[in-house]
């Protein structure tokens, strides 16, 4: 059976255009190889951090994430967020190197290449959504109605799945791409392949090399929000860590009503739960405790990080003083002034709550916590992922 006249003749004129695009070096597969490796180093530590994150903020019975190294989920968020914008013009450059390939007659030649092809839709429209949703979400833009997290959670396992198998697909030809001979052929095919193009067209050295360098630069001019040295580069980050009350940037800041509660000589901070004794602290009383200082850092999901000087009533100090003995195995949830927000709660494991940093703070460089920062007082920890970091305490429950 052989296909209509006119749609032949069309056929064989895309197949034209693509063997021409094909010759360029931008498209061929030493160059779609470069790339492919890249951004599978980019997705793949992107992923695996992702992951991390999303265990540690929904806790499977399995997983523990200890309160030390205390900097560790700035390290491995702040990756996350790194790679993941690292592989924007990475992405852009390989789909720009690999689309001429999609023009292919027959369109499947087989079983297997029918599998290898659909696999590219989960691959690519599942890349797309990630970049896009994970950059819209660090601007704080959420122009859609469905959950980010579970979008972003589920999304990233089903493109990670596709990319597994493109990748098996692939190694082959990626290894003969990426091998001597690859270099072999690209240096023989031509001026056009190294670093001596002729004048207009673009070499592959070039293509390559604006992709890497624009990703670095995409990494550069953001990652200032989480490291410190990099602060004067920081052009795109949402966030400048320095800016904000106190030096330290703000996510959700202090409603009136919250203000209100916090203000009101009424105030006191509840310890209850199995304890010995409850405990009704003043403000004041917080404050007459012993005041331990500790340097700990917001490192917030965005990908933004700050680290400040904290004082205040370590949290195994309340435990003591309401009586739960040092050997006894307690969970800890703390709940704030604020209602109606996912983040108006935490829970804190065995370790963490006894980790002599992990305080009730009311102090940030020695001053009285600004209300947007947590006035009267806030939990902070060590190696707490920002939204673990609760402002506005009302209550500490012992479990
Ligand atoms: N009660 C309450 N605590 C909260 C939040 C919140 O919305 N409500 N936001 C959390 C998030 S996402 C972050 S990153 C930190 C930010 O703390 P900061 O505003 O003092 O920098 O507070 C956390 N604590
Ligand atoms: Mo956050």
């Amino acid at each position: 059976m052989s296909a209509p006249a006119p749609l032949r003749r069309g056929a064989s004129a895309i197949l034209e255009a693509r063997d021409r695009a094909l010759e360029a070096p931008t498209h061929d597969e030493r160059t779609a190889s470069i790339l492919g490796v890249a951004l599978g180093v980019c997705f793949l530590t992107c992923f695996s951090t992702g992951l991390l994150s999303h265990a540690i903020a929904h806790p499977p019975g399995w997983f523990h994430w200890p309160p030390r190294p205390a900097n560790l989920y700035r390290v491995t968020q702040g990756l996350h967020v790194a790679t993941g914008l690292a592989a924007i013009p990475l992405l852009l450059a390989k789909l720009w190197s690999v689309f001429p390939q999609l023009a292919e007659w027959p369109p499947v030649r087989s079983a297997a290449h029918l599998v290898e092809r659909a696999l590219l839709v989960p691959l690519v429209c599942g890349s797309v959504f990630l970049l896009f949703s994970g950059t819209a979400s660090i601007a704080h833009w959420y122009p859609w109605r469905f959950s980010f997290t579970a979008s972003h959670y589920w999304v990233a396992w089903m493109t990670i799945g596709a990319l597994v198998a493109h990748t098996g697909a692939k190694v082959a030809t990626a290894r003969r791409a990426l091998g001597r001979s690859g270099r072999a052929r690209a240096r023989r095919d031509g001026p056009g392949a190294g670093a001596e193009a002729g004048p207009g067209a673009l070499s592959r050295r070039g293509f390559v090399g604006w992709a890497f360098g624009a990703s670095g630069l995409v990494v550069l001019t953001t990652a200032g929000q989480t490291v410190p040295f990099l602060r004067p580069f920081t052009l795109f980050a949402p966030r400048r860590p320095d800016l904000g009350p106190q030096g330290l940037p703000v996510n959700a800041r202090a409603s009136a009503q919250v203000r209100a509660l916090a203000a009101d000589p009424a105030y006191r901070l509840r310890v209850r739960g199995a304890v010995e004794r409850e405990l009704s602290l003043t403000l004041d009383e917080l404050r007459a405790l012993p005041q331990h200082h500790a340097d700990l850092a917001i490192a917030c999901v965005e990908g933004w990080s700050a680290s400040a000087r904290w004082s205040g009533v370590p949290m195994r100090d309340l435990l003591a003083l309401a009586g739960v003995p040092e050997d006894r195995p307690v969970t800890v949830a703390v709940r704030s002034l604020q209602t109606g927000s996912r983040y108006a709660r935490s829970e804190l494991s065995n370790d963490q709550a006894r980790d002599p940093d992990t305080l009730v703070a009311l102090a940030i460089g020695g001053e009285p916590l600004h209300p947007d920062h947590g006035f009267p007082c806030r939990l902070v920890g060590p190696n707490r992922p920002g939204v673990q970091q609760t402002k506005w305490l009302a209550e500490v429950v012992v479990a």
